[in-house]
């Protein structure tokens, strides 16, 4: 438990970026990974609800030939399942009422999940409805909670902590054309102890700083800084400048 139990211990603000193997395009993706030598990213997730390219394992390869940065496995299913990584999300989907994505698919990977010695990160998931339909909804078969409604949120979360999950993440969706609510993340921080992730159409750095201040623990970002190269130093530059306002209040 050494990923969980350290941020947990350190008490930041962070930020990952997520990348999907489908994604990935040599050049842009070394582009990336140079630059987080100057601007330092504290987790990379992998992965995404449906890959039609299987390429986690070389993914993660070159991750680890720019950055020792860890690679958490953000599993669509079990066959996204890579032992070259540091941890995974172990996603319930508690936002949605389908079986299958509450413990169906959780029983088929136990066994390799055990055999892996990934460090599992149980985690509840609450996709949120932000005007489109996410493909996570679709491949899942689940509805998204409703965007304004922080408090079905909040109750979700809470009856989430209970069970035992030790992470709740906020997503809006890969590409989401608004990210999650201040409000509804700030309810959310409110009904929980656990460390909140909040994704899915954080696309500058004010949106990041929006969401940490409302009580985002981790921001993770995808499209963002696919699109735009800039982004990832602002996005650094923010939580630094978060965790530095923090620590002199
Ligand atoms: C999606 O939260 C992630 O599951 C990231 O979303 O690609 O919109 O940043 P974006």
């Amino acid at each position: 438990m050494t990923i969980l139990r350290d941020y947990k211990l350190s008490g930041r603000k962070a930020f990952a970026v997520l990348l999907d193997p489908d994604k990935v395009e040599q050049d842009a993706f070394s582009t990336l990974l140079n630059r987080t030598a100057d601007y330092p990213v504290d987790f990379f997730l992998v992965g995404g609800s449906l890959v039609t390219d299987y390429s986690h394992k070389e993914v993660i390869a070159t991750i680890r030939r720019h950055a020792n940065t860890p690679v958490i496995l953000f599993p669509g299913n079990p066959l996204h399942i890579e032992p070259s990584a540091d941890a995974i999300l172990l996603l319930s989907l508690i936002s949605g009422r389908n079986p299958d994505f509450l413990i169906g698919q959780h029983v088929i990977a136990a066994p390799l999940l055990k055999k892996s010695g990934l460090e599992i990160l149980p985690t509840g998931y609450m996709v949120v409805d932000s005007g489109t339909q996410t493909t996570v909804s679709y491949i899942s078969g689940t509805m998204p909670l409703p965007y304004d409604k922080p408090d079905v949120a909040a109750c979700t979360a809470l009856a989430g902590e209970m069970l035992g999950l030790q992470l709740m993440y906020l997503d809006a969706g890969s590409g989401a054309r608004k990210p999650v609510s201040t409000a509804m993340i700030a309810a959310v921080r409110k009904a929980v102890n656990v460390p909140i992730i909040v994704g899915g159409g954080i696309t500058s750095g004010e949106k990041a700083y929006e969401a940490l201040k409302a009580g985002a623990d981790l921001i993770v970002v995808g499209n963002g800084v696919e699109q735009d190269p800039d982004l990832l130093p602002q996005l650094a530059t923010v939580v630094r400048e978060f965790n530095q306002s923090v620590v002199q209040a």
